[in-house]
């Protein structure tokens, strides 16, 4: 089952917008697998950033992702890293549309509030560098038969 690392970065928690954010992805039925409050220190960031290193941002990113508490949650189902990628819309809020999380909440790409996996395969490793497994809840949900076909 694909796996989708969600950070509600700091902007979205000090702009009080963590329950909106949740309250798009609840809604939509996903399943949200596992959740905390945390700080992201600079080694972590500098990890999960790894493939922005030697970018012009990179540094801003990094001081960016550590510069407050965050949420980190995992959503997990069938296609979940392309569905959320749509709902979160284009890394720039100037292109994202209206109806995304960015194209509604967001207007700089240096404050983009959220920060979602591209790829199943990074889906995995980045949960991995976030989650032990004791700390997802996997497994089937009661109404999941009303939500997948
Ligand atoms: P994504 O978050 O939509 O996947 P990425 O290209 O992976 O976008 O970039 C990671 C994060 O780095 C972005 O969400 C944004 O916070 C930051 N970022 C990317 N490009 C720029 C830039 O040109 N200026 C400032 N920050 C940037
Ligand atoms: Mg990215």
């Amino acid at each position: 089952m694909e796996q989708s690392l969600i950070i509600l970065k700091p902007d979205a928690v000090q702009r009080g917008l963590v329950g909106p954010i949740i309250s798009r992805l609840e809604q939509r039925g996903l399943k949200i697998a596992g959740m905390k409050l945390m700080r992201i220190d600079e080694s972590l960031a500098r990890r999960h950033y790894g493939v922005h290193e030697g970018k012009p941002f990179f540094a801003s990113l990094v001081e960016y992702i550590t510069s407050g508490p965050v949420i980190t949650m995992v959503v997990s189902g069938k296609d979940v890293v392309s569905t959320v990628r749509t709902m979160v819309g284009a890394t720039n809020p100037t292109q994202a549309v209206p109806g995304t999380i960015r194209g509604d909440f967001a207007l700089e790409i240096g404050r983009n509030l959220i920060h979602a996996s591209d790829s199943p395969e990074n889906g995995k490793q980045e949960v991995s560098l976030f989650f032990s497994d004791k700390e997802l809840v996997l497994g089937e949900r009661s109404l999941d038969s009303w939500i997948y076909e």
